[in-house]
């Protein structure tokens, strides 16, 4: 009875803000970045890469030095991550599946959120070339025309730089150094102009704002400045290429390896100008994240908003004789993720600790419970994954959980844990990396008898039950223009 008569005394005597201040909930700024690998400064994979935006987030948060996406491509992964529902349990495991014919009603994070009383909004691509607009209350550029991108500058004639190999070659493979200021390039320009635009205002509800970053997703066309710090004549293979890398692996990894565009880009003599074109593709990424942390920073809510920034599945430029994603090696599957917690949120008070590093095996369907928790939302049951909250609060919690990432068909997964890796393809063929000793695995140890308990122990943290692939769209996904 006293204490209620000194809190309703207190919040008479407070000045109004001040009480405002403290019933809030966080607000969420959420970021995805396309098809970046570990090429960013912080996670060490390029020694070339110039990356100060992404460095700058992780000093100021958490940074995941093991997170692994769900799946190896755009579709299932961004679809697991709004949904909290993984391939292996909703039969959506490649890009040509279209989101809504798989999962009807599923109810994604942005509504989930807007059910609780937020105001969910994105620009850019979150979903797999869709917005779908019942999920948000509001979308840049057009929520009425289901197309998540804005305006692009399209150099013409096409291809600029890499020839077309034949029909296999997915039409945006090419790169080039566009001789356009950002404005006039458009694209990521326009998306972090708008969440600027929403970050900078004043809100009267708390928001879950989404921000999807489309480089470095190819084409590799950006303006001509982000490719000066990168001159041809010294451009490096990335650290993890090795020839004759896929000896040992068996037949199904060096299929899935072995694909067209590396020998293709290799015989044009283009290898290092790809390697270049990426590196400046980040550096746009880079700077168009840049953008979007300085309005934070102007922001009224700059001390009151959660950040979650990763990308939906790595990249290869070479390794394994690979070029492009799909495939369930580190390059692929191992992804940039960091979270940065003020002070004062409900789900961890104290915040997140500046610069802090976890190592533990983490996976991109954990986000949605995390979110929840730590917005002091009710978990949705319906949503997998662990909440990151426990490691967010100490890096070094225990964490008996593995990370799972699914290829494009049931059967076919890696299963990570902090020192090992394992793949396992459909079909039976099996690899097996000691990543602790072997971080770009190129010594496959599954056939070696030294490692059969490893192998079994790794086998036992798989997923027991794969829904069969739900059927592929009659529809071909557009892309942008
Ligand atoms: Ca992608
Ligand atoms: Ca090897």
């Amino acid at each position: 009875m006293k204490l209620t008569l000194l809190v309703s005394l207190f919040h008479i005597a407070m000045p109004l803000h001040a009480v405002e201040s403290i019933s809030k909930q966080p607000h969420v700024l959420f970021i995805a970045v396309d098809d970046l690998n570990d090429w960013i400064g912080c996670l060490g994979g390029h020694p070339q890469t110039k990356t100060p935006n992404f460095d700058r987030l992780a000093a100021r948060g958490m940074l995941f030095k093991n997170a692994y996406c769900q799946a190896a491509s755009c579709n299932p992964s961004r679809s697991c991550i709004l949904s909290g529902i993984e391939p292996h349990r909703s039969g959506l495991y490649t890009n040509r599946q279209k989101m809504r014919e798989v999962m009807p009603d599923v109810e994604l994070l942005p509504k989930y959120f807007s059910r609780h009383g937020y105001w969910s909004a994105g620009s850019g691509k979150m979903l797999h070339y869709i917005i779908d607009p019942p999920s948000w209350d509001a979308y840049f550029p057009d929520k009425t025309k289901d197309n998540p991108f804005p305006r692009t500058f399209d150099p013409k004639p096409r291809p600029v730089n890499l020839p077309r190999g034949g029909d296999w070659q997915y039409g945006e493979t090419d790169w080039a150094a566009l001789k356009v200021t950002d404005e006039e390039f458009g694209g990521d320009w326009l998306v972090t102009q708008w969440i600027g635009e929403q970050l900078r205002r004043s809100h009267e509800k708390p928001f879950f704002l989404a921000c999807g970053l489309y480089r470095p997703h190819e084409p590799w066309f950006v303006p001509e400045k982000y490719f000066e710090p990168f001159p041809l004549d010294k451009i490096q293979a990335g650290p993890g290429y090795k020839e004759e890398d896929l000896n040992d692996v068996p037949p199904a990894g060096q299929k899935l390896g072995r694909n067209r565009y590396f020998a293709h880009i290799k015989n044009e003599g283009q290898w290092k100008k790809g390697i270049q074109a990426y590196l400046a593709s980040i550096h746009f990424a880079d700077a168009m994240l840049g953008r979007v942390l300085d309005a934070l920073e102007q922001s009224p809510q700059r001390d009151n908003t959660i950040v979650v920034l990763w990308s939906d599945h790595g990249w290869h430029l070479g390794e394994k004789e690979h070029w492009q994603k799909f495939t369930g090696w580190r390059a692929c599957a191992r992804v940039p993720l960091m979270i940065c917690v003020p002070k004062g949120a409900q789900g961890l008070p104290e915040g997140t600790r500046a610069g802090a590093v976890c190592e533990r095996p983490v996976s991109l369907v954990d986000l949605f419970q995390t979110l929840t928790d730590l917005c002091g939302l009710p978990n949705k049951p319906t949503a997998m994954g662990h909440s990151l909250v426990p490691l967010l609060r100490d890096p070094f919690s225990p964490w008996p959980h593995a990370a799972i990432t699914q290829l494009d068909q049931p059967e076919s997964y890696a299963v990570s844990t902090e020192h090992w890796r394992y793949i396992h393809y459909q079909g039976g063929d099996e690899e097996l990396y000691d990543i602790a000793n072997d971080p770009y695995e190129w010594t496959n140890l599954a056939a070696k008898s030294d490692f059969r308990a490893k192998l079994v122990e790794m086998r036992s943290l798989a997923p027991k039950d794969f829904k069969p692939l739900a059927p592929l769209s009659e529809t071909k996904v557009a892309l942008p223009k």
